[in-house]
């Protein structure tokens, strides 16, 4: 098989990629090692920033998003009982973020793709790539049918963190920053009714908890968890009762309780690979960054990454101009380390750390009515809430 782009990673950064290209006239293939069903299932993200809901719009893939996200105006912080509006559209002359699941969104381009008749293989094994200094860089990768090698003119990893683009870098051409949080969030999705219009972070004394929603009558929750937390020690009961005790603080409605759908434990961690690219190898998304999903970054900067990328290669193949992907890798790595900054500001101002630390609990609180009574900060936060436009 050949093709101009292999895209390993059927996520958000790989598929907006493929589509990307796509209405450019470039052709790709998109190797996935999940299933088309477990994609479109996967519970992750649930906030888009205006510049995410723009080129998914410039895609095609926006008219579902359009009629289901709901578009929020500002998000609520609650600190150890005292409450405190964020207004995002009146401190960002109007921009907003979108509320719609990420796995929407794939659902979303992978029925685009597939309109287009575009190549993705789905329960694809073992993936490899190969002679990625050359000009003919290839992937190996197992289907049902068999063995398959893909030769293309550029690799793109698109396959998150754990998977085997990055690792195919050698240790001397890449540089690694990582920070791992004593702490973990539990998530959990419940048939509900929204306990409030808008999205609630909350500091309590017992840890941060987050309200978040998919819909009036399904709402995603989080809370701050230890690290060697087990799923199966926590019944429906024990996960609403700490739920409660951290969110009806300072007033307000209370949370109805409802049936608990589906619980996950994730680890948080902030992570930078540097440079993102490698030959003829490019990464985008997970694959390159990570952040604590306090801020809500992780999948708008994958889609910036691709869009990027998309346009740099898209300016080779007509142009034959090299300078777009030469600075890829510098470009998005701008924007990712400003999305570093903000997403470990937000965790270290709402959690409580773990082992407790009264000075840092103090200065938690220094920062927090800093934000109340600053105008400023209060702007900056929501600025980088909703991101960047694409020429900042
Ligand atoms: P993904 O989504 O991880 O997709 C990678 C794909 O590659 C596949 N893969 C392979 N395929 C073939 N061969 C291999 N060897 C492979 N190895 C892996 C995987 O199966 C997978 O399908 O990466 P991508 O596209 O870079 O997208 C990143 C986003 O998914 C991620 O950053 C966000 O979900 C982060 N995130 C949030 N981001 C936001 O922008 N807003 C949010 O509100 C938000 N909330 C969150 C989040 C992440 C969370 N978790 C689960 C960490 C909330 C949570 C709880
Ligand atoms: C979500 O809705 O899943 C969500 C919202 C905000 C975050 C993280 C996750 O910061």
């Amino acid at each position: 098989m050949r093709t101009q782009v292999g895209i390993i990673g059927a996520g958000p950064a790989g598929l907006l990629l493929s589509q990307l290209l796509h209405l450019e006239g470039i052709e790709s293939v998109v190797i996935e090692q999940r299933s088309r069903a477990t994609v479109e299932s996967t519970l992750r993200a649930g906030v888009l920033e205006q510049g995410t809901v723009d080129i998914l719009c410039e895609a095609g893939v926006g008219d579902r998003r359009c009629r289901e996200g709901v578009m929020h105006h500002g998000f609520e912080m609650r600190f150890n009982g005292e409450r405190q509006r964020v207004p995002l559209s009146d401190l960002t002359g109007g921009r907003a973020i979108t509320l719609y699941a990420q796995h929407e969104v794939l659902k979303d381009l992978i029925a685009a793709r597939t309109a287009a008749d575009g190549h993705l293989h789905f329960e694809a094994k073992g993936s490899r790539v190969f002679a990625l200094e050359t000009t003919r860089p290839s992937i190996e990768f197992a289907t049902a049918a068999g063995s398959q090698r893909l030769e293309c003119d550029f690799v793109v990893g698109c396959d998150g963190y754990h998977g085997v683009s990055r690792a195919a870098i050698p240790a001397a051409s890449r540089r690694e920053f990582r920070r791992d949080y004593p702490y973990a969030w539990f998530g959990l999705l419940t048939a509900t009714s929204r306990l409030a219009e808008e999205l609630i972070y909350c500091h309590h004394e017992r840890g941060f908890a987050l309200v978040s929603t998919r819909s009036p009558d399904l709402q995603r929750l989080y809370f701050q968890c230890s690290l060697n937390t087990r799923i199966e020690d926590w019944s429906d009961d024990r996960v609403w009762d700490e739920l409660l005790s951290r969110l009806p603080i300072g007033g307000g409605a209370a949370l109805a309780i409802g049936p608990i759908l589906q619980r996950d434990v994730v680890g948080l961690r902030s992570f930078v690979c540097e440079p993102m690219q490698y030959g003829r190898l490019y990464l985008a998304g997970d694959a390159a960054h990570i952040v604590p999903p306090t801020g809500a970054k992780g999948m708008n900067l994958a889609i910036a990454d691709v869009r990027i990328l998309a346009r740099a290669l898209t300016e080779i193949y007509r142009n034959g101009d090299q300078r777009w992907l030469d600075a890829y890798s510098g470009d998005c790595l701008r924007r990712v380390w400003r999305a570093q900054r903000f997403s470990a500001w937000m965790t270290a101002l709402l959690h409580r750390p773990d082992p407790f630390d009264a000075f840092q609990a103090r200065l938690q609180q220094a920062e927090f009515d800093a934000l109340k009574s600053s105008v400023e900060m209060a702007r900056v936060v929501a600025q980088n809430y909703v991101g960047w436009s694409w020429d900042q």
